[in-house]
């Protein structure tokens, strides 16, 4: 019996019996699926995430993980793995701090309700060293904190990252509040929202160091804060220090640079180009080297809504009615958005990064609001009828996909 039919088992249930199971049992391009959310380092009685993490890269047993072989997989199920640890005075030790990763790996999470890695406000969440490799998928990585760089992640390898959600982390004396793909390391994220991240250097959602090379496509990056002092600090969304970064429908908007000098003052994106792929949207272009391409909008509101709940396993911002993202995607967008529902056939999809509509119809007046079951009539629930409408659509688009 393995790890998938322990699942349908039940939860609670399965923990003694599969920590038994894994011990000792690798196999070729092990899946291992972590069956405690505490943040077991060695002991405890379960198989925990980061314990999961340190057995597939060392290839060996830990903690009640079965040892991993080579290119393993991390299955996550929904809920929230929690980060408890403070990080120790040894480094990239994978005990304690944050999550190390090393050699090839891919961790994930399928189906619609919510996966989280927390980091607690301890430390950083996701660490991945030089020569890495990590996919990643379905889950949100939120609450890290840390004084240095890249407070949700911090890649230093080759990152994948696709339908995923950062959010609300800090970086207290440095740069990449979110993220930071730091020197030479590559990453490419799709439909990805990095928002509500903070920094007290540049990129307070991302920031890219010299001569890496970071793709960008169905990302939307907002609520971002760079330079939380007020002193020095640029791109409240994206800092590039001199790497590579290419956009394609994209939304980088409605971020903050706090510092107090104008003149380097780059709330949505500073630093060196970013160079697009077309159909992006940059809410405010001040101190940003972007040079529009065909279907870019630039100095513009998306009206996104809130990070909610939109359905899918992690927050996303819808986009409200009027958005100027609505149908403005283009070529080369992913096929489903961030919550895994595919994007609108025969269309280009909503611009800026943004998501096929999923059911509704773009909302006139009177066609506001979550329709009646029990009437063909459309609901007028919000909004003045004949004027600009204060409510969003039911059932939301939202943009990073
Ligand atoms: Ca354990
Ligand atoms: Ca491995
Ligand atoms: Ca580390």
């Amino acid at each position: 019996m393995g790890f998938r039919r322990a699942r349908r088992l039940g939860w609670v249930g399965v923990l003694g019996t599969m920590a038994a199971m894994l011990v000792g049992a690798p196999a070729l391009g092990a899946v291992v699926e972590p069956n405690t959310f505490s943040d077991e380092n060695g002991g405890g009685t379960g198989c925990s995430l980061r314990e999961a993490i340190l057995a597939t890269n060392t290839d060996t047993a830990f903690g009640g993980c079965p040892a991993g072989s080579g290119a393993d997989t991390i299955s996550l199920v929904a809920g929230t793995y929690g980060l408890s640890i403070p990080p120790g005075t040894t480094g990239d030790d994978k005990l304690d701090g944050d999550l190390d990763v090393e050699g090839q790996l891919t961790i994930t999470h399928a189906g619609v309700t919510p996966a989280a890695i927390d980091g607690g406000g301890v430390h950083r969440v996701i660490h991945v060293l030089g020569a890495a490799n990590l996919t990643a998928s379905g889950f949100t990585i939120r609450n890290g904190r840390t004084s240095q760089s890249g407070a949700g992640i911090r890649n230093e390898g080759s990152l994948e990252l696709s339908n995923a959600t950062v959010a609300g982390n800090e970086t207290t004396a440095s740069f990449g509040g979110g993220i930071a793909n730091s020197g030479t390391a590559t990453m490419s994220l799709t439909n990805v929202t990095v928002s509500g991240n903070r920094a007290e250097s540049d990129g307070g959602g991302i920031d890219q160091g010299i001569g890496g090379r970071l793709d960008l496509n169905n990302v939307t990056i907002t609520g971002n804060t760079t330079d939380i002092s007020g002193d020095t600090g640029g791109g409240g969304g994206i800092f590039n220090a001199g790497g590579t970064i290419n956009l394609k429908n994209t939304i980088i908007a409605r971020n903050l640079d706090n510092t107090s000098d104008p003149i380097v003052k780059s709330a949505d994106c500073g630093g060196a180009a970013l160079t697009s792929g077309r159909n992006n949207l940059i809410g405010d272009p001040t101190g940003c080297n972007f040079v529009a391409s065909g279907g870019d909008k630039i100095n513009v509101n998306p009206l996104l809504g809130p990070l909610a709940n939109n359905g899918g396993a992690t927050f996303t911002h819808a986009l409200l009615a009027r958005s100027p993202a609505v149908n403005a995607g283009g070529a080369g967008a992913a096929p489903t958005d961030q919550r895994g529902v595919p994007r609108r056939a025969g269309r280009l999809g909503d611009g800026g990064g943004a998501a096929h509509r999923t059911g509704g119809r773009r909302r006139r007046s009177g066609t506001c609001g979550r329709p009646r079951a029990s009437s063909r009539r459309p609901r007028r629930a919000c909004g003045r009828p004949t004027s600009r409408p204060r409510c969003r659509r039911w059932p939301p688009r939202i943009p990073s996909g």
